[in-house]
């Protein structure tokens, strides 16, 4: 039988205080499509990701570093910002491009959430490409855990949702407690709605709308495979990496 887990969730970036993630361990959840896209990018190679807050950020460090060993990558509302090296899209990530770099990494609400994360006791990154490996690290984590989903601009996120109810349906072995806060309810109600769908419900969801008008179909079906990676992102000192413990 799993012990079941003290597991919260938040729906965006916006819907919290800094404080209420002090000593946690947060899996922050972009599943279209920055924590995808961090994912795949380190599974083809690449060092390190640096995720920043806004342009201004990004531009300082873009400055501070050799450009032969970094890439200025991100969108805002979807789009590739004007004079990066790369956006947003996981498909752009090949190892001929990304191998070997650091990417300062700038995205409308994923890399929001996870510098908002910063005084957390631990921060991983899940998608649905590397959920086996999150499940793995969430069975040993000793702190209470908050799934963070970025969601969009404040308004809740279906597919982000969906995957952050997939973790607790797993990490509980299929039931939730009467004492679970209602953002682990819903994500976990969510889940037991629409689990067995999940490609279908992510291509349904607003924000593969709001992609397909701009990019087409490639990214979200990209995005929504379960299990392509078995790695890790997590957190240290500001930049993200793959965890070998
Ligand atoms: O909001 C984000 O961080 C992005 O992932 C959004 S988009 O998929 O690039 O539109």
């Amino acid at each position: 039988m799993n012990k079941i887990r003290n597991i919260d969730v938040f729906f965006s970036a916006q819907s919290f205080q800094e404080n209420e993630l002090r000593n946690k361990a947060v899996v922050v959840i972009d599943v279209l499509r920055a924590t995808s896209t961090i994912v795949t990018a380190l599974r083809n190679g690449a060092k390190a990701v640096i995720p920043v807050g806004d342009m201004a950020e990004a531009s300082k460090i873009a400055q501070n570093v050799d450009s032969d060993n970094y890439l200025l990558c991100g969108e805002k509302d979807g789009v590739k910002i004007e004079g990066y090296d790369l956006g947003n899209s996981p498909l752009e990530y090949n190892a001929d491009v990304i191998g070997g770099k650091t990417l300062i990494f700038n995205t409308t609400n994923g890399t929001k959430a996870i510098k908002k994360s910063l005084g957390s006791a631990r921060i991983y990154i899940a998608s649905f490409l590397n959920f086996s490996s999150v499940i793995s690290a969430l069975h040993n984590e000793t702190h209470d855990i908050v799934l963070l989903c970025a969601g969009w601009k404040g308004r809740l996120a279906l597919e982000d949702t969906l995957l952050a109810g997939m973790i607790i349906h797993n990490l509980n072995g299929g039931s939730i407690s009467e004492e679970a806060p209602d953002g682990a309810k819903v994500a976990f109600s969510i889940y037991e709605k629409y689990g067995g769908n999940i490609e279908a419900v992510v291509h349904g969801s607003n924000h593969a709308a709001r992609l397909k008008t701009l990019i087409g179909d490639d990214d979200v079906n990209f995005c929504c495979k379960i299990d392509t990676c078995d790695l890790l992102p997590i957190l240290h000192d500001g930049i993200i990496s793959i965890s070998h413990g």
